[in-house]
């Protein structure tokens, strides 16, 4: 069987009408892999997106998808009470069931499929368009946030133990670095040197949102988990923010993560696939019209310790992205998908100079923060020192 007839098996098995007429790769996902089914029949045409879940990475694709079913069910349910008063029509997309009724089907070699409906006549982008883009990606994850509010996190399952708890990298990076082809790889690249200096001078800050967690400052809810500025889907006609697609890290965890995890992307204009470091920056304007947004959606359920560690927020998950880059680029390529030997490394140099960016700017940033959301003083870190210490430069 050809990649495209075991494709177009597999899309036949969900519960669609019409004849199947293409399925197409849609690109851009590092870890699982997605295609666009089109089905068309005398009178219309229905597009689907189906998805193979990346077994490495998700031990229980199951899971992501019991997650999925309530997480959807919950939304869907809130976002028809609240549309008379809404001013655009928010959407979130839909699980397509199977032909016999199952939320997802099995390939026969071990793959794991799922589809869902194609949310139509959007679009994305894989960098920031300017403040209002930004500040539409803010509004979605702040009603993302606010529309998960009411859902008990005990309620999910934990698809992807470790996930953004940023000392577990740490634990895994630690246990590459003693492995002989990650020595080999620290001492044949200058580069590969100075990233393992930086990440040893930030070592002390890379449990500050976990302490928080474990002094019962901030408390686990639903989170989304990968809110990057490509899954972020914008009405074509409109420019406004519609819906936040890519669920399947929606989980219990800490709200900080996605805040964090969204302005890395957002407020870096260049990309986090930049080629030339020098245009790796963290932009304040983008990171302010991006709080803007959130706030307008998230105001009434931050409470004032979730304020606090907002900043510690952006400046972690740079760095705990790029840490998750490297330990890959260490290990050899294990869990990020590479198009050439050494982008795990590149893709690290980029967060590494975005989070040398966000502690250049701590004080701009911070203003922002207190100015838009009353955020408090700065957190304490486990030693006492501020967050700020410590530091060493990795662009030039
Ligand atoms: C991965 O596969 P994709 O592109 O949706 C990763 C995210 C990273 C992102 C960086 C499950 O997401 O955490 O932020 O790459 N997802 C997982 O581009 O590890
Ligand atoms: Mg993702």
């Amino acid at each position: 069987m050809t990649l495209d007839t075991r494709l177009e098996a597999v899309a036949q098995k969900f519960d669609v009408a019409g004849r199947l007429i293409a399925v197409q790769p849609v690109a851009g996902g590092n870890v699982n892999d997605t295609y666009r089914a089109v089905f068309r029949t005398t009178f219309s045409e229905e597009r689907i997106i189906v998805q193979r879940i990346n077994r490495r990475v998700f031990t229980r694709p199951e899971w992501i998808m019991s997650n999925l079913r309530r997480v959807t069910d919950h939304v869907h349910r809130r976002l028809g009470r609240e549309a008379p008063r809404e001013d655009r029509v928010w959407q979130l997309p839909r699980i397509v069931r199977s032909r016999d009724g199952r939320d997802w089907v099995s390939d026969g070699q071990g793959g794991f499929w799922r589809a869902l409906t194609l949310i139509a006549s959007t679009v994305s982008h894989d960098r920031a368009q300017g403040p209002e883009h930004a500040f539409e990606a803010g509004t979605v994850l702040g009603q993302f946030h606010r529309l998960l509010s009411d859902l008990d996190p005990d309620l999910l399952r934990d698809t992807l133990p470790g996930f953004h708890v940023t000392p577990r990298y740490l634990e895994r990076y630690d246990a590459t670095r003693k492995t002989p082809g990650a020595k080999r790889r620290v001492k044949a690249s200058v580069e590969a040197a100075r990233l393992a200096r930086f990440v040893e001078d930030r070592r002390a800050f890379a449990s500050v949102l976990e302490d928080a967690r474990l002094r019962g400052d901030l408390k686990p809810r639903l989170i989304h988990g990968d809110p990057k500025v490509n899954n972020v889907l914008l009405d074509e006609l409109t420019g406004k923010g519609t819906c936040i697609v890519d669920l399947d890290t929606v989980k219990p965890g800490l709200i900080h993560y996605d805040f964090g995890d969204a302005l890395r992307s957002i407020a870096n204009p260049a990309g986090e696939e930049e080629i030339d470091l020098a245009k790796v920056f963290f932009d304040t304007t983008l990171c302010e019209a991006f709080v803007r947004g959130y706030h307008s959606r998230a105001r009434d359920f931050l409470t004032p310790h979730d304020r606090r560690y907002l900043f510690d927020s952006i400046r972690l998950i740079s760095f705990e992205l790029g840490l998750r880059f490297f330990e890959d680029y260490l290990a050899g390529d294990r869990y990020f998908k590479v198009r050439s030997e050494g982008h795990n490394l590149h893709r690290a140099r980029v967060q590494f100079k975005l989070c040398e960016s966000i502690e250049a700017r701590e004080p701009v940033i911070r203003r922002i923060l207190e100015s838009v959301n009353g955020a408090g003083p700065a957190a304490p870190t486990r030693n006492g020192r501020p967050a700020a210490a410590g530091r060493s430069r990795v662009s030039r």
